[in-house]
């Protein structure tokens, strides 16, 4: 693909896109990943100006593409002038040292601009200590980079010394700032957990959604409840937790909550300084994964995710799959392939409000750990179980007689397992499976 004329923005910064098709790549694989990384530009303040790929095997260590096309990139940057050049993997701190040698520019990479989403858009001291983190973490490797950069303005003698000390200075100085935001995170966790155990006490279910950003979790949340989180057409919209609770039939409630998307490649010091934001998935008893059925790339999407929860420790959690954006389909022939694939998927439209019924009840089937059809004798001096059933079970009918009522009903496993823990004295006549 060669670099194209692309319309500019003379208020955004201008970028030059660079990425790289490894082996096994298809075609559309790699244009599906340059589609990202330009959402990616724009939605961090950025204008495409152009782009360039790269067929390759294995990066090089020295300047990870090949010499030769990095002079070609070069020239072309000589020409057009491009602010910045983005690369859509991440480069080692040398790497990127001599490309920026190379292409005289500021070269920055898919993890670093990523980091730079997240810093725009954390809002909570929560949300902008762990960013803090993660970018320190990034920084801290490539301190020598800005170090060389001033031995080669001022001249390299008397530089050594000083330059060497400072450079150390700075790395122990950030090394500290990293400690301290630990310490602050792990407040911020405590408390957080503490708010969990609280909701356990009143016996509520956490649900958690998960998904591919951009994918409409705080659109499903909005549409489920009166949440009003902001929702865009953006990556990354949402960073910080939202927690809200969701009527379910039955006089249940369950608490939903809304956070972060997954990227492909989310660079992995950012999923570790996220660890008490993503504690809300990992904590989770079920994980709404909101899936965006639109999209060209669904498929990779998914497995993105797989990928996430497996490295935050929730790959093992129950899911209810949600095909989000059918509206967008142009048939039904797609939402039929994909239940052959995803049997258990709903097909549902959160924009549009359509199919939120099935998720409700979904979700409180899996909060009742499936349904069980029972006839129950209660002695009728047992008013707490018969309360207790009466708001927590479907009751069929009801026979009295002076001792005791027999009742037909349907019930969660989950509330009989609530209901035999008050010691309550009630029989069983139908055999339970
Ligand atoms: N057509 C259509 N658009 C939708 C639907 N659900 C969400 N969207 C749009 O998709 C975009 C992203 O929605 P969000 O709810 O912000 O997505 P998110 O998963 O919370 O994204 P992040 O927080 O950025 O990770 C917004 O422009 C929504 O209006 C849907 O069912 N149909
Ligand atoms: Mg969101």
């Amino acid at each position: 693909m060669d670099p194209v004329n692309w319309p500019t923005d003379p208020r955004k910064e201008s970028a030059l896109l660079v990425g790289v098709q490894h082996r096994g790549q298809t075609g559309a694989d790699l244009e599906d990943t340059l589609e990202e990384l330009a959402q990616l530009t724009d939605t961090a303040g950025g204008v495409v100006v152009g782009q360039f790929v790269c067929r390759q095997d294995h990066p090089h260590p020295g300047h990870y593409i090949g010499k030769g096309k990095a002079e070609e990139i070069a020239e072309w940057i000589a020409t057009h002038k491009p602010a910045t050049v983005i690369f859509d993997d991440e480069l080692s701190p040398a790497q990127g040292r001599n490309l920026e040698k190379i292409f005289k520019t500021k070269v920055i990479d898919r993890t670093q601009m990523i980091l730079d989403i997240f810093a725009q858009h954390a809002r909570t001291k929560e949300g902008c200590l762990q960013i803090e983190l993660a970018q320190l973490g990034y920084l801290l490797p490539r301190l020598r980079r800005m170090w060389t950069h001033l031995e080669r303005q001022k001249g390299g003698i008397g530089m050594h010394g000083p330059g060497e000390s400072q450079l150390e200075t700075d790395r122990r100085r950030i090394e500290e700032r990293m400690a301290r935001i630990r310490k602050d995170l792990t407040q911020v966790q405590r408390h957080r957990q503490e708010l969990r155990r609280g909701r356990r006490r009143h016996g509520w279910a956490l649900a958690s959604l998960v998904g591919y950003t951009n994918a409409g979790k705080s659109t499903l949340l909005n549409a489920l409840t009166d949440a009003n989180v902001k929702a865009y057409d953006q990556l990354f919209a949402t960073l910080d937790p939202t927690t809200r609770q969701v009527e379910l039939p039955d006089n249940q409630s369950i608490l939903l909550t809304d956070t972060v998307g997954f990227i492909r490649k989310l660079p992995h010091g950012l999923v570790e300084s996220f660890k008490a934001t993503l504690e809300e998935v990992v904590e989770a008893d079920l994980l709404v994964h909101v899936i965006d059925a639109s999209h060209p790339g669904v498929e990779k999407q998914i497995k993105a995710v797989h990928a996430v929860l497996e490295e935050i420790g929730a790959g093992e959690k129950p899911v209810l799959n949600v095909l989000n954006k059918v509206d967008l389909l142009e048939d039904n022939s797609e939402i039929l392939f994909w239940q052959q694939e995803h049997r258990e998927a709903l097909p549902i439209s959160a924009a549009q409000g359509v199919g939120l019924d099935r998720v409700v009840d979904a979700v409180r089937e899996h909060q009742r750990g499936g349904s069980l059809d029972l006839t129950l004798r209660v002695p009728v001096s047992d008013g707490k179980a018969l309360n207790f059933l009466e708001n927590r079970a479907t009751v069929h009918d009801r026979t009295y007689t002076d001792q005791s009522v027999t009742l037909r009903l349907t019930i969660g496993r989950r509330q009989l397992d609530q209901l035999r823990a008050t010691g309550s004295r009630f029989e069983t006549l139908t055999p339970q499976p």
